[in-house]
């Protein structure tokens, strides 16, 4: 195949993004954002920008509280470790007399145009008066910080705790050594290259909204808005075709979302927004930003006893809808990694600070865990003096052992972790790395090599299932239908491979609508890296069943028995004779006859790999470079490899972003955020990860039909600690014995220079 499906329409400027949309009479948005970090709003004055030329309606936190609009949703199905349920403090569309981070909408101005609203955005007139603002998460939980909500004493909405941990007390307690590590997980923003846009039209006669925005999955907007504005569902269609990337941030409803509705209805015309980069910066969901600490109990064999973590998680000003899932469940999916552990607990604490909220970032919580997992297993191999493949190797789930139920309940359906090990070893040339050292030693530079082994949750999904619809055109073309969004993921393609094999029709017949509002599905959003193994294996399934239906029309249109009639190749003949007739005949003969809607809820399965990192460092500068990557991947059965492999170079080069330069930062006394542009803020660029040597050792899974597993996020996954401890393991060549991420060149060059002193 040349290709992906979609890559002509896209590569040609032919896609329809967020803003493309246009409608008659449309008017444009601009917000007034909050240039604080924590202040009382005093007053609002309107008059002079109301006066301002072209100037149709502004919107408050006053006409979101008119309108009966609740807060933004946010949830956790569980409570915490004192039984507490998770504490949801209001978050409403617009600022209700207090901001509590810079950025945060404060007003929405509709305007003729867009230059006109920014400018009368510029002549609202607010007095604030200003409140102490805390940033860090581990300083908001202390006693005396600011408190940013009155129904959150101490800035603490949940206290999780995951684990036995009076097991695990145990175990530690008979333990031969336990090796500790902390670490920071940073902050960082996600930046997807279409920076946030919606447009909004209302229609007052059907009482009914229309939100064009982008997203990763329409269904979950839409149920996000019914719980926010207390509205019946049918009242709302949610509307995206093409998403310029996701990464977990496009996941989520926003309040920017809600007040250019309100003020659609408010000016009686379609309102639409395209935010900027500086917007993206301030107010998209941000990610990571844990506190780490992890604990390991060994035996005097060097086999894993037990494992304790304490995590704090910055959740930001106000609870993302899936933030407080994201923190909690979202890490310890897979607490204990790919070893073979009796006893292991979690406790996570989640804190607000006056920075944006925290949400899903690709991985969504499983960097986390994986992170410091394998910070801490690196470090007991160090402390032990043992090669770090080895003491993973002894402690590895055997394949033996599966279904594998983890010491907090998890359950692995399979996989082969010694498999994906020892192939990992041998396509990075493990036992070259010594001459490698050598020789880079030789030429004054310090080589360090880091190795992950990973495992993460994919398939879950908050819906109760994954609905598809097919349709059979006149023109001999298939429509699929999903509810899933493909923002970069190429699912035109994949999707129409596997029905393609089944119907046996060519793949440019074949069609993706993704969540089109006349064909309302039940589904989940494109996230967990489970569109594959969830909505691809959905559409298997209502492709067989489209050709079970076509037996009968066949054996009518042949004059045969229907048990006499076979499917093959995309006819349907009478067995033992030429006598056929092909699918798309049957399907422009019995219009709508053949066209199926099927659902089906898909189980969790878990992706697994190793990764392997070579880290060159010149000590007289700090630049570090990456040598060599090599990663092996279980992602069961694979439709694509080609997008497979995309995924995995895509993933790894988002965890070296954060390992080499990524990070947000905010100004501890003013709470702002010092990294608002790209001037300020690393992005990676193509040459920052070579060429990566990519395997697959595919364990099929049987949890759904096509045998697969996820793979949009285990690209990043894997790379985070596997290049992080690469950089650590260079940096003990200089003598540094304890570093925190980002490794960009004056970080490491001071941290090789104090070392010296
Ligand atoms: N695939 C395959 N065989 C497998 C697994 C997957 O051929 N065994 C293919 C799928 O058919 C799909 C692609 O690989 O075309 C990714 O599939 P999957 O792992 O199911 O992940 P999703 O499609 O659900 O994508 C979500 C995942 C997430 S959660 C984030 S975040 C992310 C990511 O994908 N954001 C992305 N990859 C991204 N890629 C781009 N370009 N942009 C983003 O925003």
């Amino acid at each position: 195949m040349k290709g992906r499906l979609e890559d002509y329409r896209l590569l040609t400027g032919r896609g329809r993004y967020t803003s493309d949309w246009n409608f008659e009479r449309q008017a444009y948005a601009a917000f007034l954002r909050s240039d604080r970090a924590h202040a009382e709003i005093v007053s609002i004055r309107l008059d002079a920008a109301r006066a301002m030329p072209g100037v149709l309606a502004i919107v408050t936190g006053d006409d979101v509280a008119r309108e009966g609009w609740r807060s933004l949703p946010t949830n956790l199905a569980i409570n915490d470790r004192s039984g507490q349920p998770l504490k949801k403090p209001p978050r409403p569309a617009l600022a209700q007399g207090r901001v509590r981070h810079v950025g945060e909408c404060v007003a929405c101005v509709v305007a003729e145009s867009p230059l006109a609203a920014q400018d009368a955005v510029e002549a609202i007139e607010i007095e604030y008066r200003d409140l102490a603002c805390v940033v860090d998460a581990s300083a908001a939980l202390a006693a005396g910080a600011p408190r940013l909500h009155d129904s959150v004493p101490g800035n603490l909405v949940f206290d999780y705790g995951t684990g036995d941990e009076a097991a695990t007390a145990a175990a530690f307690a008979k333990a031969a050594r336990v090796v500790r590590v902390a670490v920071e997980n940073t902050r960082v923003v996600g930046n997807p290259l279409e920076p946030r846009a919606c447009a909004a039209t209302y229609d007052a006669a059907r009482q009914h909204h229309a939100l064009y925005a982008c997203t990763q999955g329409t269904a979950g907007m839409r149920s996000q808005l019914v719980n926010a504005m207390q509205i019946p569902d049918d009242r709302i269609d949610v509307i995206a075709e093409d998403v310029g990337g996701g990464f977990g941030v496009r996941f989520n409803l926003y309040p920017e979302y809600m007040a250019v509705m309100l003020a659609a209805k408010k000016a009686g015309r379609p309102v639409k927004w395209t935010g900027t980069r500086s917007e993206v910066f301030l107010a998209d969901e941000q990610a990571r930003d844990f506190h780490c600490e992890g604990e390991l109990a060994l035996d005097a064999s060097g086999r894993f006893l037990a494992m304790r973590f304490s995590l704090v998680a910055n959740l930001g000003a106000y609870l993302a809808p899936t933030g407080p899932f994201v923190s909690t469940q979202g890490v310890s999916a897979c607490l204990t990694g790919v070893y073979d552990v009796p006893a292991a607990y979690m406790r996570t604490r989640l804190a607000c600070t006056n920075t944006a909220p925290v949400a899903a970032y690709r991985g969504a919580g499983r960097p986390i865990m994986s992170y410091i997992l394998e910070r801490l297993v690196e470090e007991a191999a160090h402390q032990l003096g043992s090669d770090p493949a080895e003491l993973r190797r002894r402690n590895l789930v055997p394949k033996t052992k599966f279904p594998y139920t983890t010491a907090n309940g998890g359950k692995y359906d399979c996989g082969d972790f010694e498999g994906v090990l020892e192939d990992a070893l041998r396509a990075s040339d493990w036992k070259g790395f010594a001459a490698r050292r050598a020789e880079a030693k030789a030429r004054g530079r310090l080589l360090g090599r880091g190795i992950s082994t990973y495992i993460e949750a994919t398939g879950g999904g908050f819906a109760p299932h994954d609905q598809v619809a097919m349709r059979f055109g006149a023109d001999g073309g298939v429509t699929l239908y999903a509810v899933s969004h493909s923002h970069g993921q190429g699912h035109e393609t994949t999707y129409a491979q596997i029905v393609s094999a089944v119907l046996g029709v060519p793949l440019e017949s074949i069609r993706l609508r993704n969540g089109d509002p006349a064909v309302r599905l039940v589904g989940n959003a494109t996230g967990g890296s489970r569109s594959l193994l969830g909505v691809g294996s959905v559409m298997q399934l209502a492709a067989k069943e489209a050709v079970e239906k076509g037996k009968a029309l066949a054996a009518e249109t042949l004059e045969a028995a229907a048990a006499d009639i076979e499917f093959r190749d995309g006819s349907y003949r009478i067995k033992g004779t030429d006598r056929a007739v092909t699918l798309t005949a049957l399907a422009k003969k019995y219009p709508g006859r053949l066209d199926v809607q099927t659902q089906q809820k898909i189980g969790a399965t878990y992706p697994n790999g190793c990764h392997v990192a070579e880290v060159e460092i010149e000590p007289e500068t700090g630049e570090a470079t990456i040598t060599r990557y090599t990663a092996v991947d279980d992602a069961g059965n694979v439709i694509n490899p080609t997008i497979v492999h995309g995924q995995m170079q895509g993933g790894v080069t988002q965890g070296a972003g954060q390992v080499f330069g990524e990070l947000a930062v905010y100004e501890p006394d003013t709470g702002q955020l010092l990294t608002g542009s790209f001037m300020d803020y690393f992005m990676p660029r193509a040459g920052l990860v070579p060429e990566p040597v990519l395997r697959e050792h595919p364990v099929p899974t049987a949890t759904n039909p096509l045998g697969a597993k996820g793979v949009g996020e285990a690209g990043v996954t894997g790379s985070l600690p596997a290049l992080m401890n690469a950089v650590v393991d260079a940096l003990r060549q200089g003598g540094v014995s304890h570093f925190e991420m980002p490794a960009t060149p004056a970080r490491v060059w001071e941290a090789i220079r104090a070392a010296r002193m």
